[in-house]
């Protein structure tokens, strides 16, 4: 294979265009996932910026820094930021530069739509930002947009929606890609249930991405002829009913939460394997648990609307369907834990925020199971409980998983090693502080402390002093990684095209050099 990739260099040189352009017209899969990698790790740090005005403000009862309406349009636009423009693109860069790699494709399937998927990001991106500097301000309804409080805001609105739908749009053509270029684009050998999990993983979720959606710019779309043209979709007085946006909502929003957790399943099941020096643990129950999943996804909606008065067999239903999504769960948290199982483990840094993925995830699985309880959640919701819930989800399971793959395959990229103690450190600290930060919310929640207020009574002082110190280490933990990832950018130790012991047992990436070439299997390997 190697031999493939040094005669190839023979004729002409067609690497990198120069300069600037180079990055504006690529349609080479590393440098589209470099660039979206890029405005994600950006955007990380927009939103955590914005999550630091929400905690600063939450330090201590009583208003000290920002007015109510901007506290809500800090929570909207946070949340807004590290979905679309933080995880899911991070998640969309690992797809453009692992999953050639890791099939034995040139490239891409479609590689001028990629050039487009990437660059329509940024557009949607400052557009959502420049909302802040309209009359009337950034949305502040929350990232749901409920109506009809969204449609009481400013002139945000249309260009709110404008950047829904770009960021739609910039999505569904990404996940067109990878499914096409899965199916089309394996080198010869590699049968569907040979393709590494990443991969797999991820062609579920495009899955999930193009089903969904499109649901959510249709309920957008509504909300826009219901300001502007006078349609009543989801207003009472005229026939329509706010609680239909809600259903039309969670069609997409529950999905969308598994979009942003199944290709960390993925990469957690790349790196686990690798560092016990053993094959993954039921290869193919993964396979079918992800598929599973991700089929559940689409039948669960209504646990987020237990509060609006649904028939009883309706709460029963959610309830029953949405506990299932446990049984595939376990099996994938079984699946890891039996790969480490008397397997020969070290503990560098991808490994080390792998455990703590599997650890911390279930612990967030354990609270939504809670909260799938119809009844029960009549107290959980609208409550810190909630947020404490999905973030453990979010950050130390999505981007917990994301940090992992960056040091798992940053030599990769590079070609040098990064920095291990800074990287433990990282860890650490960040590990430390997350729970600090989030698991008192959950306790505030329980007490009934209400989730989008900027105050708060007394008697949650306490809590909320702890977690908000949990959430400025963590924001600033997180310049370590970027001193990590520059630092490894320019140099340092040589990474072996292995990079780490017996990992080209797990995976075609690390038989290709480190960095590999511009052009990348111009020969399909062979597979075994
Ligand atoms: C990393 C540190 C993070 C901190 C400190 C943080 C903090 C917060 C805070 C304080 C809120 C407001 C809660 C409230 O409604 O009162 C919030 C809401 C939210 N955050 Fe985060 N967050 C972090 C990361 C993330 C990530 C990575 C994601 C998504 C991928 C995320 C998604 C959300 C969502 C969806 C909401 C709900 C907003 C709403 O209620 O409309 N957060 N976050
Ligand atoms: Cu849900």
């Amino acid at each position: 294979m190697s031999s493939a990739v040094a005669t190839h260099d023979e004729h002409h040189d067609h690497g990198p265009a120069k300069g600037i352009l180079r990055w504006v017209f690529t349609t080479n899969h590393k440098d589209i996932g470099t660039l979206y990698m890029t405005t994600a790790l950006i955007m990380f740090l927009v939103g955590g910026a914005m999550a630091l005005v929400i905690r600063a403000e939450l330090f201590a009862p009583g208003m000290q820094f920002v007015d109510p309406m901007f506290f809500n349009q800090m929570t909207t636009l946070h949340a807004l930021v590290m979905v679309f423009g933080a995880v899911m693109p991070a998640f969309a860069g690992l797809a453009n530069w692992m999953i050639p790699i890791m099939i034995g494709a040139p490239d891409m399937a479609l590689p001028r739509m990629n050039n487009w998927s990437f660059w329509l990001l940024p557009f949607a991106l400052i557009l959502l930002a420049s909302t802040l500097f309209m009359e009337g301000g950034a949305p502040a309804a929350g990232w749901t947009l409920y109506p009809p409080l969204v449609l009481q805001g400013g002139a945000h609105l249309p260009f709110a929606i404008f950047s829904v739908h770009l960021l739609g749009i910039s999505s569904i053509m990404a996940a067109i890609n990878i499914i096409v270029t899965a199916f089309n684009m394996r080198a010869p050998g590699m049968t569907l249930m040979k393709m590494p999990l990443f991969v797999w993983t991820w062609v579920i979720t495009a899955f999930l991405l193009i089903a969904v959606m499109p649901v959510f710019a249709g309920a957008v779309t509504m909300l826009l002829t219901d300001k502007f043209f006078g349609t009543s979709f989801f207003n009472a007085a005229g026939g329509g009913d706010p609680v239909l946006y809600q259903h039309l909502f969670w069609f997409f929003g529950h999905p969308e939460v598994y979009i942003m957790i199944l290709p960390s399943f993925g990469v957690i099941s790349m790196i686990i394997p690798t560092f016990s020096r053993k094959p993954l643990f039921g290869y193919s129950s993964m396979v079918y648990a992800t598929a599973s999943i991700g089929f559940l996804s689409f039948i669960v909606w209504a646990h987020h609307q237990y509060t609006v008065g649904m028939p009883l067999a309706g709460e029963l239903y959610f309830t029953y369907a949405t506990m299932l999504i446990a049984v595939p769960t376990g099996v994938k948290v079984f699946n890891w834990v039996s790969t480490m199982w008397k397997g020969a483990m070290t503990f560098e840094t991808p490994m080390l925020f792998a455990i703590a993925f599997v650890v911390l995830f279930t612990m967030g699985g354990f609270t939504g199971l809670m909260m799938a309880i119809s009844p029960a959640d009549l107290q959980y919701h609208d409550t810190y409980f909630i947020v404490a819930h999905f973030h453990y989800v979010l950050v130390p399971g999505a981007v917990f998983a994301l940090f992992a793959a960056t040091y798992y395959w940053l030599p990769k990229w590079t070609g040098y090693m990064y920095d291990e103690r800074l990287g433990k450190l990282h860890f650490w600290l960040s590990t430390i502080s997350v729970n600090l930060l989030f698991f008192p919310q959950h306790f505030l929640g329980l007490a009934g402390m209400p989730r989008r207020i900027p105050d708060y009574a007394t008697q949650f002082a306490e809590f909320n002093a702890w977690s908000s110190v949990g959430a400025f280490v963590f924001g600033f933990s997180q310049l370590i990684f970027v001193y990590v990832i520059i630092k490894a950018i320019r140099g340092g130790e040589k990474a072996t095209d292995e990079v780490w012991e017996g990992a080209h047992e797990h995976g075609l990436e690390w038989t290709l050099p480190s960095p590999p070439p511009y052009h990348t299997w111009t020969t399909a390997p062979e597979i075994k």
